[in-house]
């Protein structure tokens, strides 16, 4: 595989000024005859980035299992028993190494996850240490570890940290249906910390959890009115994992998904959409529509954070046989 370095997203979304979109509006993307949607979306990348290079993205699961709240379709809540076991965190050395494999196998952004509500004192000193050794690396960072209160947030910039993953995961009209621990507020308290301290903000959202198209739409018009809308945006097709009161929610038809990536690339055109969790179930055919629709970022890596990805080979024939590159963007 070729790699190709930033040429197109020179700009940060937070140089232009947002439109803002009603939910109606959205809703309209969304039910747009299904090539007049991929087109108007396939224009809208073009005038953005390459349409052929991908940003690959590893995860690793820095501390898993045992959190205290409760979201509906997490295999890693203290409250469903899904057999994913509560582990301590894992050391500095241990993370590194897996982020040198991680670089060696092409990866630009490595991004680790801890199964928190918020960090402790303590746990941020470690994470800290390991934002600095991942960046020493040359990998773009990113860390995903709950709520931050502006402390931590000012300590993560400090060490260089480039995203914070923070998703609002929902409408909010359909949020309190899967997490009662925490509210829509305390997620755009965290996300406005981060953006007021100059981190680059990932955030998206779950499709797939018997959430009404209204409320999909709702959950791209609240991410795409934040003002900037943020640099990376997941789209996540629910994994449902035995054990999670989700874990018989009706499957999302592919093409519904594919919608999801094409209306966030519309309204979000800067931000680099990410076919996120869901790919291992997914079509070769479903993923390439989805890259189509705009999407140019995904998780690259046989592991998630508890569930499966497709292996490394798999994604890196898929490319080739798309024509597709990975991209490295530079930093901001
Ligand atoms: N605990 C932190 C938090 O919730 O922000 C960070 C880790 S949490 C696992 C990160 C994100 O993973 C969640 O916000 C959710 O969007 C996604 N996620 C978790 N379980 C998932 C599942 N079963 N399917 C799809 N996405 C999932
Ligand atoms: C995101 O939006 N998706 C990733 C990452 N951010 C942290 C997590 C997906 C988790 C899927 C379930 C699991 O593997 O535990
Ligand atoms: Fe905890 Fe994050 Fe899972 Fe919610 S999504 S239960 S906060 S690890």
């Amino acid at each position: 595989m070729q790699t190709q370095t930033a040429q197109f997203n020179r700009l940060s979304p937070s140089l232009e000024q947002n439109k803002h979109w009603s939910v109606a509006e959205i809703e309209t993307l969304f039910k747009l005859p299904f090539a007049d949607l991929l087109y108007r979306a396939q224009q809208t990348h073009r005038e953005h980035f390459d349409p052929n290079a991908v940003q690959l993205s590893t995860l690793l699961s820095i501390k898993s299992g045992g959190c205290s709240e409760d979201c509906g379709y997490c295999p890693q809540s203290a409250f469903h028993s899904t057999g994913v076991e509560n582990k301590k965190m894992l050391d500095v050395a241990t993370v590194v190494q897996a982020a040198r494999t991680a670089q060696q196998n092409g990866a630009g952004r490595f991004c680790m996850g801890a199964a928190w509500r918020e960090p402790g004192d303590e746990d941020m000193r470690s994470v800290l240490e390991m934002v600095k050794a991942v960046r020493d690396l040359g990998m773009e960072t990113c860390a995903t570890l709950g709520m931050l209160s502006e402390d931590h947030v000012e300590q993560l910039r400090e060490a260089g940290l480039d995203y914070y993953n923070h998703n609002l995961d929902t409408a909010p009209e359909f949020y309190g249906e899967i997490i009662t621990t925490r509210d829509y507020q305390d997620r755009l308290d965290t996300l406005e910390r981060v953006r007021k301290a100059g981190i680059n903000l990932c955030s998206g959202g779950i499709v797939g959890m018997g959430e009404s198209l209204t409320q999909r739409a709702g959950l791209i018009a609240q991410l795409a009115n934040l003002n900037p809308y943020p640099e990376s945006v997941p789209i996540n097709n629910l994994v449902r994992v035995e054990g999670t009161p989700l874990e018989n929610a009706e499957e999302l038809d592919p093409l519904d998904f594919v919608r999801t990536i094409a209306v966030a690339r519309i309204t979000m055109p800067r931000a680099r959409v990410r076919l996120s969790a869901g790919r291992q179930q997914m079509s070769d055919a479903v993923q390439a529509l989805c890259f189509l629709a705009g999407a140019n970022s995904i998780f690259y890596g046989e592991q998630l954070l508890t569930t499966g990805n497709p292996e490394m080979e798999r994604d890196r024939a898929l490319l080739d046989k798309l024509g597709m590159y990975p991209f490295k963007d530079t930093r901001i």
